[in-house]
């Protein structure tokens, strides 16, 4: 026996802080219990993406796989030509060319994913024919692009002419600034427990407009801009890709859940861990968190005011705002 602990149980101190400990496992136990109709749920990065949760919630409430309700959900954005950080319509790299990631996770741990994909509208859907077709995990540019046509998935153009005409602007002052801005972007991030309680998760961008072309971010980076455990909950990412990817973003929000952190928590500690190791770069930066919890809870946090997410829970889709911490 460790010696704090016999000294505990000798002391009358050790007789108190039994009983305080106690109250504190009966306290947590009261807000453990599972949430009343907690299931199905589904939680999305970003106020446009409510049509996204409402074709995942088409899948879940019809008894369907939280692994087909976030494909189906986040193919909403990804086919969307006025959404310009997602698939088609997404703004290029600075030479011009639509680069997407993605990637997606199952509820028995299965993981696949596609980065530096050119002409492909749903990127998501390759990286689950990665999860599900082969023994890999990523696929990346020429090489998931042949994968994806091999698969029969279309070679099509993604850049619109409103994408076009942005760069265009951009290349006027081609000032590369690897920022983001705070407000202005939705990559979408989505996790989902449906009716049976089996959690899956799913992450597609176009990434930063006007990036260096090869730059990746994390949301194709399983553990990065999504991460998900089947057993503990799920977690996804949107903002400054190097930021998630320097922290391992969502697999620490995962990771905080397992030790019993709220979800609301564990986000938060996500994001002060980014702002305490790179303090100047999130002064102009954002990066925001979704999480769910086995339970059912959730929580999403982001650096700074701006950050919004759906949440589809108990037949009602709405867009809240998260906290932040640099206001
Ligand atoms: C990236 N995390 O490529 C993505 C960008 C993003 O909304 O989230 N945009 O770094």
């Amino acid at each position: 026996m460790n010696s704090r602990r016999k000294f505990l149980q000798n002391t009358a101190l050790g007789g108190m802080l039994a009983g305080s400990s106690d109250f504190w496992i009966r306290q947590a136990a009261q807000f453990d219990r599972p949430e009343k109709n907690a299931f199905p749920v589904v939680i999305a990065t970003w106020g446009p993406n409510l049509k996204a949760n409402e074709a995942a919630w088409e899948v879940l409430s019809n008894g369907g796989r939280a692994l087909d309700a976030v494909e189906a959900g986040v193919k909403v954005p990804e086919a969307n030509p006025r959404d310009s950080s997602v698939g088609y319509g997404g703004f290029p790299d600075r030479e011009g060319h639509v680069t997407l990631d993605a990637c997606i996770m199952d509820e028995f741990g299965n993981a696949g994913s596609v980065s530096f994909l050119e002409n492909i509208k749903h990127p998501i859907s390759v990286a689950r024919r990665v999860m599900e077709k082969t023994p890999h995990v990523m696929l990346s540019g020429e090489g998931a692009l042949q994968f994806a046509l091999s698969e029969g998935f279309p070679k099509e153009e993604l850049l619109t002419d409103k994408a076009r005409q942005a760069w265009e602007e951009w290349k006027i002052e081609s000032n590369y600034k690897p920022k983001i801005n705070v407000e202005r972007h939705d990559t979408i991030g989505m996790v989902a427990i449906d009716a049976q309680q089996r959690i899956a998760g799913a992450c597609t961008t176009s990434g930063l407009a006007f990036k260096m072309r090869g730059r990746v971010g994390d949301s194709p980076v399983i553990g990065a801009g999504m991460f998900v455990d089947n057993e503990v909950g799920g977690a996804a990412a949107t903002g400054l890709g190097e930021l998630v990817l320097r922290t391992l973003g969502s697999f620490l929000v995962v990771e905080e859940m397992r030790r019993g952190a709220h979800p609301q928590k564990a986000v938060e500690k996500a994001i002060r861990r980014i702002v305490q190791k790179y303090p100047k770069e999130v002064e102009e930066n954002q990066v925001g968190f979704i999480a769910l919890d086995k339970k059912g809870r959730h929580g999403a946090f982001g650096i700074h005011k701006g950050f919004n997410y759906v949440l589809y829970q108990r037949n009602e889709n709405r867009v809240y705002e998260a906290g932040n911490v640099l206001g």
